[in-house]
């Protein structure tokens, strides 16, 4: 049986916020620090033990804040360094803890360091960028950028192309270079000073570039692939054990790095022995689940039970006894889980939303709840192009739909099932205008569906989902076996029902979900003697599982 060593960030839930739809204070649209301490009691009411920001650095915001310009001051939309340090002390006044973004993949064009780099070829900064002069009149290798078109870009200043994995204005920084490390390694002891309580870190996964070479080019696609020298590299591992030395070793830290990968690179990230980070999140459950076309994600039609339960239990399996597991099934890059999962019509919209929140506190692992979540907020459903802000979807309408390669209409579909706007239209407060998010115009659409979906509401209901969720974290805090236990998984082979086991001492936890919006027949809770922690339903039937039923017993 896998011991595991004690340590809080195991036994945290973490609540995920998109600072730029989550509270605005002063009525300019766009969710601020100030806004954010005044629903800590929102989320200590819940019970969730840690917070992780995504960026709130000074950007120009051409990627919502993973595009840095100065990492040492917050972004002027968001508020002041004062307030920062006032979010952090109300924080851990509340007992809970503060984990930051960190995005040293790229900076921002705008950054200091880039600016310098621009200048010169024989420029002091130079060097903390990667530089390649083209190739036949054309860019240095075929790469394409994770947000369409090529991941060079030539700056006509020298001539010298730059790589951009990301959009153009995201210039990767170049870890090879000590000095940039330094600065890296710097900049987070700073932060750490200030006592943060961890990072959660962006496509950390990619820092190390092994080679340049042309990468393979999939059927139909458009550039060439730059995973085989980008990613998860052993040049990529060097760096982290030498910032686990450096910087990480010193403090008491949650470290998640936002890594894709098979469970073999995550073994090696998020290895017990802790010589990198403590954990790491897995894409092959969201993102293994198109149908493998050159549009990738932007096809993807429908997430069948037998798939992504495959992938997850693998995750379970593989790196239980010799890793640390996250548990997430939505964060700002993903659309809603219940909508994606789940059933957000009225009649299953919070039975499922139950069975959802089920898996990701019952799986072994640290779970991620992500904003609005726990209300059961639902995708925006945007029927017109405008509506969307994010660059990925009008960088990909450029490169799909108005090159004619796709329709117009089916990427409009995809969109409203997929895209990342999805998830970050503004929290749903309460039945005020603008569902409570704002006094002004918000940045992006309120979906209007907040008279029903609403915080305000749910903290009065005790059915609601909100509370399901306070339970449901109540109960990780109660029992071990719940972060501890080991994972055997049952009926693998069902076609409608995710079951498992979970032991710890002499204890099991039974967990069966029904995934489906039809009765099927299950007779594995039948007879199991024991106390039921949670359910979705206040009965049950014999040899049943109602639908999304979810029922958890502890023997
Ligand atoms: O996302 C990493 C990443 O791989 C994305 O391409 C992800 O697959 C995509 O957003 C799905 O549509 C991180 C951040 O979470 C994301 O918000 C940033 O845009 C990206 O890095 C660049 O910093
Ligand atoms: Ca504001």
């Amino acid at each position: 049986m896998a011991e595991y060593k004690r340590a809080w960030w195991k036994e945290a839930v973490v609540y995920q916020i998109y600072p730029r739809s989550f509270a605005d204070s002063n009525g300019d649209g766009i969710g601020d620090l100030n806004g954010i301490t005044a629903h800590l009691d929102y989320l200590k009411t819940l019970g969730v033990d840690a917070i992780w920001l995504s960026p709130i650095y000074e950007s120009p915001n051409h990627d919502n804040g993973y595009d840095i310009a100065d990492y040492y001051a917050i972004m002027k939309e968001f508020g002041t360094m004062e307030d920062f340090d006032r979010l952090l002390e109300e924080t851990h006044k509340r007992g809970m803890k503060l984990i930051m973004d960190l995005v040293v993949n790229h900076s921002s064009n705008e950054n200091q360091w880039f600016v310098e780099s621009r200048k010169s070829k024989d420029n002091p900064y130079r060097d903390y960028y990667i530089w390649k002069d083209g190739k036949d009149d054309g860019p240095p290798n075929n790469w394409g950028s994770c947000f369409s078109g090529s991941a060079w870009e030539k700056d006509e200043v020298t001539g010298q192309y730059y790589l951009h994995l990301f959009v153009k204005e995201q210039p990767d920084l170049n870890w090879a270079n000590p000095d940039v490390r330094n600065d890296v390694f710097k900049m987070m002891t700073w932060w750490c000073d200030k006592g943060i309580d961890g990072y959660r870190m962006d496509v950390i996964g990619m820092i190390g570039k092994e080679n340049f070479d042309d990468g393979p080019v999939a059927p139909g696609a458009l550039y060439g692939d730059f995973a085989p020298s980008c990613q998860h590299t052993e040049t990529t591992h060097k760096y982290l054990r030498e910032m686990r030395e450096k910087v990480l070793s010193k403090y008491d830290l949650l470290t998640v790095g936002e890594t894709s990968g098979t469970t073999d690179n995550a073994l090696r990230y998020a290895n017990l022995d802790e010589s990198e980070l403590n954990m790491v999140f897995g894409f092959e459950h969201n993102d293994g689940v198109n149908d493998g076309n050159e549009l990738g994600k932007w096809s993807d039609h429908g997430t069948p039970l037998k798939e992504i339960r495959a992938i997850l239990n693998r995750w379970q399996m593989n790196l239980q006894g010799k890793a640390w597991n996250t548990v997430y099934l939505s964060n700002h890059d993903q659309p809603r889980q219940v909508s994606r999962y789940g059933c957000d019509s009225e009649l299953f919209r919070v039975r499922s939303a139950k069975m959802l929140a089920t898996l990701i506190h019952t799986l072994w692992g640290t779970p991620y709840i992500y904003q609005g979540e726990e209300i059961g907020m639902t995708n925006a459903y945007f029927t017109r192009l405008d509506q969307y802000k994010d660059v990925e979807v009008h960088n990909a309408w450029k490169q799909w739909v108005e090159s004619g390669l796709v329709d117009g209409e089916d990427m409009m579909r995809y969109y409203a099932r997929i895209a990342r706007d999805n998830a970050r239209t503004p929290m749903q407060w309460n039945r005020e205008e603008n569902a409570g998010f704002t006094t002004g115009t918000p940045w992006l659409p309120v979906t209007q569906n907040y008279l029903m979906i609403n915080a305000e509401d749910a903290v009065k209901d005790p059915d609601s989902i909100f509370h399901y969720y306070r339970k449901l974290i109540e109960l990780r805090h109660k029992h071990d076996i719940i972060v501890y236990g080991t994972f055997e998984p049952l009926l693998e082979d069902s076609e409608s029902v995710w079951a498992y086991r979970r032991h710890l001492g002499d204890q099991t936890l039974t967990v069966a979900l029904n995934w489906t919006d039809r009765k099927t027949e299950c007779d594995l809770m039948d007879g199991l003697e024991g106390t039921e922690l949670i359910s979705n339903y206040p009965t049950h039937q014999k040899g049943i599982l109602q639908p999304y039923e979810a029922r958890v017993i502890l023997s």
